[in-house]
């Protein structure tokens, strides 16, 4: 918006599904002084998209739901069949390694442009949601460490991320790793267990 005007920006929202969504981003499309529209299916998308053509930015704003939620291959679906529609899927830094595997899993597809890494303020280690990324090749193009908007968003320092990544747990963590586990460890993935 700073960059190309308001009149260049458009946000959509699909996300009928949490109480007090739509709202919400009205409240921001009214700060900025960008207008919001409410889809509900596949062709009302199309539509609307068709409508924006003339803007320089279409934000869309999607149903958050659990990775393992068939309504996610709907939605992915639909905005597959849309036309040319980049999707960023979004990677909370506090979960499990295990989960955000998971999750990439269930939302990847030829349309996946990259990820934002979520809440690496509150995660411990960034190593999970880091080893994730690298792992399903797919780019890091914000990292989001607070809930103020827009002052937390930040674009990735890849210092920083590989910093918080391979820094250990406290010597009084249950996490920490002591010397003498560290060598059982490589041990046991020398011997394939
Ligand atoms: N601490 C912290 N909180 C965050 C961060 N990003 C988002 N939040 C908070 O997480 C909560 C959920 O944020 P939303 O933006 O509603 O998340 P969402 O993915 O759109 O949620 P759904 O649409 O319901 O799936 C809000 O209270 C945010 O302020 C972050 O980087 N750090
Ligand atoms: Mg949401």
């Amino acid at each position: 918006m700073v960059r190309h005007g308001a009149d260049k920006l458009a946000l959509i929202t699909t996300d009928g599904y949490r109480i007090g969504a739509h709202e919400q981003l009205r409240i921001y499309g009214r700060i900025l002084g960008v207008p919001v529209h409410v889809v509900r299916d596949a062709s009302d998308l199309r539509q609307t998209l068709s409508e924006l053509k003339n803007k320089h930015m279409v934000l869309i704003d999607t149903v958050g739901m659990s990775q393992r939620d068939k309504m996610v291959a709907e939605q992915a679906a639909m905005l597959l069949g849309a036309g040319h529609i980049k999707r960023l899927l979004l990677l909370n830094a506090t979960s499990r390694g295990d989960t955000l595997d998971d999750v990439v899993r269930a939302y990847d597809g030829p349309d996946l442009a990259g990820c934002v890494l979520t809440k690496v303020d509150e995660a411990a280690s960034l190593a999970p949601a880091l080893d994730v990324a690298v792992r399903h090749e797919i780019d890091v193009y914000y990292v989001a460490n607070g809930q103020r908007v827009p002052e937390d968003l930040h674009l990735p320092n890849r210092a920083y991320l590989v910093h918080r990544a391979l820094k250990s747990a406290p010597e009084d963590s249950p996490y920490h790793l002591g010397a003498d586990e560290a060598g059982l460890l490589m041990a046991a993935a020398g011997a394939g267990v």
